[in-house]
């Protein structure tokens, strides 16, 4: 049988790493953009460079000649636009740019694939971002969008082109609606990963203090490896749609820190409030502080998906929970600090 082609925007990244492993063990030839950049892109996918049937090539999702190129030459059955400027904090500082990459970007894409003679299956990389301020208690492709930033904003954009893309010239374009999904691969200034790789250094007394923003938002964290099985599972389906992708369960930022020390056997008590909230260990060392710096001009202060629409289509449910996701990245933090200490 004839292989599948897939191409990989945003190839580099966490879900790029996870993704490309999917895909080469069920026998795809996956081709990879990855963009310049001063220091080497690759870390996380070095493993699959020596592989026949992985490709990267340099491309740039705000470089519509090299999207358009690319995609004429590598003719995919499947394109995957995991590509963006992926840091909702970040937007506010390069508004203009996140919207070159996360919204027209994406419409560089679909007009490449509208030009194109074969027929191709688009994902983009949706977000529950999308859904900002909300009243909905759980979130569902139904509930009311209202993004609170230019990340957020960018995507919704995205979001309803593929669907224009899709109504307009029977594109097969579907949106993953993906809440928050974390793993050892996720990068280093997300507020998971930023809090076990450093309090895990604390327990082994690499480093002293935690400083986070605001304790109070509540996310869905899942594991980027589950969701990256929704993901290829929603371009296989007969009919392209939208799905939204969650773990259905929902933790503040200071329970993720309770639950991190407690698996790495830290004992915290609470003190303060606002701007003076500490976490102290039983020995009075202040290990947790709070900082203006890392606060956002607007914050998406709850989120919760419904999930119900992708386990009844795509009979996809999260197999991994936040005990065993935070316990595996913890892992990973150790064996880091050990060949760090070698
Ligand atoms: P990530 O680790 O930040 O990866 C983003 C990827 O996009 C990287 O490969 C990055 O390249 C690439 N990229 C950035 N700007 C680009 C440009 N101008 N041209 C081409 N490539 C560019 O993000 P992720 O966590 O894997 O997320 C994957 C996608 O899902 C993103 O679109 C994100 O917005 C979306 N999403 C993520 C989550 C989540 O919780 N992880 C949830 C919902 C949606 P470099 O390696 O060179 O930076
Ligand atoms: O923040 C709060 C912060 O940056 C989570 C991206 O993958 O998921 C991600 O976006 C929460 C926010 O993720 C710090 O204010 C507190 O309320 O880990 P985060 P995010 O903004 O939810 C969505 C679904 C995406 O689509 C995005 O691409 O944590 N927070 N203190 C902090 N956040 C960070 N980063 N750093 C802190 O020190």
């Amino acid at each position: 049988m004839k292989k599948k082609i897939a191409l990989i925007f945003g190839v580099t990244g966490q879900d790029g790493y996870y993704l490309t492993r999917l895909l080469l063990s069920k026998n795809y030839i996956v081709h990879g953009i990855k963009r310049r950049s001063s220091s080497v892109p690759t870390k996380r996918i070095d493993t699959f460079l020596n592989q026949n049937n992985f490709h990267v090539h340099y491309g740039d999702l705000t470089d519509a000649a090299s999207i358009q190129n690319l995609i004429s030459i590598i003719k995919p059955d499947e394109i995957y636009n995991l590509a963006a400027q992926s840091h909702v904090g970040v937007s506010f500082f390069t508004p203009l740019y996140t919207a070159n990459v996360n919204a027209i970007g994406v419409l560089a894409i679909l007009d490449a694939i509208r030009n194109s003679q074969k027929k191709m299956k688009f994902y983009q990389a949706g977000t529950s971002e999308m859904f900002g301020k909300t009243k909905d208690k759980f979130q569902t492709e139904e509930t009311k969008f209202n993004p609170q930033s230019p990340y957020g904003t960018a995507k919704l954009f995205a979001h309803h082109i593929t669907q224009n893309y899709r109504d307009a010239y029977k594109i097969f374009a579907c949106n993953g609606i993906l809440f928050n999904h974390e793993s050892p691969y996720r990068g280093e200034n997300f507020v998971t990963k930023k809090i076990i790789s450093t309090l895990t250094k604390i327990k082994f007394k690499i480093e002293k203090k935690l400083i986070l923003g605001n304790l109070y938002s509540k996310r869905d964290w899942g594991h980027a490896k589950d969701y990256v099985e929704a993901i290829h599972k929603i371009l296989q389906q007969k009919k392209p749609d939208d799905f939204v992708i969650a773990s259905g369960k929902q933790y503040s930022i200071k329970q993720f820190v309770n639950l991190t020390a407690s698996r790495l056997g830290i004992k915290l008590k609470w003190i303060g409030k606002g701007l003076k909230e500490k976490a102290i260990t039983s020995s009075n060392q202040v290990i947790v502080e709070v900082s203006k710096k890392y606060f956002r001009p607007l914050e998406v202060d709850h989120l919760r998906g419904n999930y119900t629409k992708a386990k009844r289509i795509l009979k996809w449910k999260p197999k991994t929970n936040i005990y065993q996701l935070i316990d595996e990245m913890i892992n990973e933090e150790k064996k880091l600090i050990k060949n760090l200490k070698r």
